[in-house]
């Protein structure tokens, strides 16, 4: 549970970082469970619906850059967001009412594990409000070199950036912007089982890994029940029809109810059209898209 001051910090900066999220026990099952899947990878050649290859890959070196919905791969993934630390820090901050828009395990291998460039994650997603977060879950340490997850405090109460490129989106903000202001990012290092929270507002990015461990972090990324998608990661929803839709909604519901009264808040929406061709993943996305690299 979180206290009175941590509520406090994440409401002003729109970042957290909660210590001991995960028990020993929560912690080793999962490191092992990925690590099983990251072996199982040896003898994959191209990306698909689960393993999202990094340049390089091979039998003898897995490079991965993400494990696609991990808790759709293994239901240990979704108990713990459901059952755990995590699932109180989620009422704390999004109420008593909570769904899972996604998940996704991005691995950066070591030795160069891709950046991710900088940017805000409602432009991907916006929702008729934004009670919408997402939680980073290290499942291993996360150290200054192996390309931690970087926030820009107090970024979510500001304009959402443009994050396109020749008229398309690219899913990444220009690094000259003017309204950017890297000078004032924080790194947020922790130690396995730690977590970050960052709102869905809030500037983000990561460099590339120079290390030679891998950097594990474990995405959670959910919203408030009355928080509707109106575009991105979840709004799939929307082409399944009446009877699929509630179901799905049903699945995803990790705390308390469902509502069928979407929040309508006074909130800054973009949608994030046109996209370019390949645009499967942020990676794949930013790359086809022409983003800008803030990190050359
Ligand atoms: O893996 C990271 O460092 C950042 C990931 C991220 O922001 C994303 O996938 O949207």
């Amino acid at each position: 549970m979180l206290n009175r001051d941590q509520k406090k910090f994440y409401k002003e900066n729109g970042y957290l970082l909660v210590e001991n999220a995960l028990s020993n026990e929560q912690l080793t099952t999962m490191q092992k469970i990925t690590y099983d899947w990251i072996e199982s990878s040896r003898t994959v050649t191209e990306s698909d619906d689960f393993f999202d290859l990094d340049q390089g890959h091979s039998k003898e070196q897995p490079k991965l850059t993400r494990l696609k919905l991990p808790h759709k791969a293994d239901i240990y993934f979704w108990e713990v967001l459901k059952n755990s630390k995590i699932t109180s820090v989620l009422i704390d901050l999004l109420g008593p009412n909570t769904l899972l828009q996604t998940s996704k395990l991005n691995t950066k291998a070591p030795g160069g594990g891709a950046a991710v460039e900088w940017h805000q994650d409602w432009a991907f997603y916006p929702h008729s409000n934004d009670d919408v977060l997402a939680f980073g879950v290290l499942l291993e340490d996360v150290t200054e070199d192996n390309g931690p997850l970087m926030v820009i405090p107090k970024s979510h109460k500001g304009p959402i950036l443009s994050h396109f490129s020749n008229g398309l989106f690219c899913g990444a903000i220009d690094p000259e912007d003017p309204n950017f202001q890297i000078e004032k990012a924080v790194k947020l290092v922790g130690k396995a089982g730690d977590m970050t929270v960052h709102h869905a507002r809030t500037l983000h990015g990561s460099a590339p890994n120079i290390s030679t461990r891998s950097r594990m972090i474990l995405f959670y990324e959910c919203n408030a029940v009355d928080a509707w998608p109106l575009l991105g990661a979840s709004s799939y929803i929307h082409s399944l029809g009446q009877k699929k839709f509630w179901k799905d909604l049903e699945e995803r519901l990790i705390t308390g109810e469902l509502s069928t009264s979407p929040r309508m808040d006074n909130v800054p929406v973009s949608m994030p059209l046109p996209t370019p061709e390949k645009a499967g993943s942020i990676f794949e996305l930013q790359k086809s898209g022409g983003a800008k690299s803030a990190f050359k």
